[in-house]
């Protein structure tokens, strides 16, 4: 196969710098990469502008706005302004400059929130979803009928996956903002460097979460992006095209609360504010599909935390936050 002009949207994000390392040595793709300040993604003439100046085959849409609970629930309108002006800003420039393969990444929170366990891609669009998050997810589902739709009236070959929750190197650390796992190794890290006697965690601990280290997600990207257009549709439908990404296992925060402690080496006690929102109670992916296609998932939880961590110690000082 030629080289392949592949561009990474968002590529300085946790799942965006994954992809380059999981691409940069593949002697087949030329990567482009922009920063926010060389191209903003929410503008649509410069993304018009850019997809007309370069050859682009391929592009892997990481890009996007995201947080944890705290932070969907303070800037809805960010959430869903944002996510819905990156993804149609590049779809729609993708298609107009004949761009052959876009994969586009959402997430779990798609599902309804109270989907039966595993969650299938049949559940998207079959019940209310979480409060908290609705905002971002509505855009994420707007992305996966975006791809469907231009497939369908352009032949565009456009497809989603739909990741569970994501951790790893280049994570956010913010205190407030950030996702569960990064909150707790920042929060334990700290308890454990002043000598504190108790490490507080959000909701009740009950609520359950399934969770995926993101180099096997940008693994799961490359074989998707990979698979041949017969091959997938094999298993997707024109207006059912999303695959689930995940591990398939899950644990409560309080399991994960536990884990992240010990991997970090704690010493205290943990305890749990009920004032905080525990969010969807539970959100465990089925991956039958990607597995049928040939991807599983490689790296185990306490392994997945323990790499997680070194990279925190080692780069806390610009840990994003
Ligand atoms: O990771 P998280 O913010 O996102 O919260 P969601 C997961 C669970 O961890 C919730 C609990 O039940 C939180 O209450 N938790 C405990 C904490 N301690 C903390 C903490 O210090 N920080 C945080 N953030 N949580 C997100 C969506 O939902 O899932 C996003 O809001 C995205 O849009 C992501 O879809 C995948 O799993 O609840």
């Amino acid at each position: 196969m030629s080289q392949q002009n592949v561009f990474i949207a968002g590529h300085r994000g946790m799942v965006g710098s994954a992809l380059v390392r999981a691409l940069e040595k593949d002697p087949n793709v030329r990567l482009l990469t922009r920063g926010r300040d060389q191209l903003d993604l929410l503008d649509q003439r410069q993304v018009t502008e850019f997809f007309g100046k370069h050859a682009v085959d391929q592009v892997y849409l990481a890009a996007a706005k995201v947080g944890g609970i705290h932070a969907n629930n303070e800037y809805p309108a960010a959430f869903i302004y944002e996510n819905l002006m990156i993804e149609a800003n590049i779809i729609h420039a993708a298609y107009k400059a004949g761009v052959k393969k876009l994969l586009f990444l959402g997430s779990s929170c798609i599902y309804p929130k109270f989907a039966e366990q595993p969650m299938r891609e049949e559940a998207l669009l079959t019940g209310v979803l979480e409060p908290t998050n609705e905002p971002y997810a509505i855009a994420k589902i707007a992305g996966i009928k975006l791809c469907e739709s231009y497939n369908r009236q352009y032949g565009t070959d456009y497809r989603s996956v739909m990741p569970t929750n994501l951790y790893g190197p280049n994570d956010n650390y913010h205190p407030q903002n950030s996702h569960v796992i990064p909150a707790l190794i920042r929060r334990f890290h700290e308890a454990k460097a002043r000598g504190d006697a108790e490490v507080v965690v959000w909701g009740s601990g009950a609520p359950m979460r399934e969770f995926l280290h993101v180099d096997d997600m940008a693994a799961a990207c490359v074989h998707v992006m990979g698979l041949e257009r017969e091959v997938l549709s094999r298993h997707v439908q024109p207006t059912l095209s999303h695959i689930n990404v995940g591990t398939g296992v899950d644990c409560t925060i309080r399991e994960l609360a536990e884990t992240v402690s010990k991997v970090v080496g704690f010493a205290g006690k943990l305890s749990f504010d009920a004032s905080k929102p525990d969010g969807t109670p539970r959100k465990l992916m089925d991956v039958s599909r990607l597995s049928s296609l040939g991807w599983n998932a490689s790296i185990a939880l306490e392994d997945g935390l323990a790499h997680a961590y070194g990279w925190f110690v080692a780069n806390a000082a610009q840990a994003r936050s």
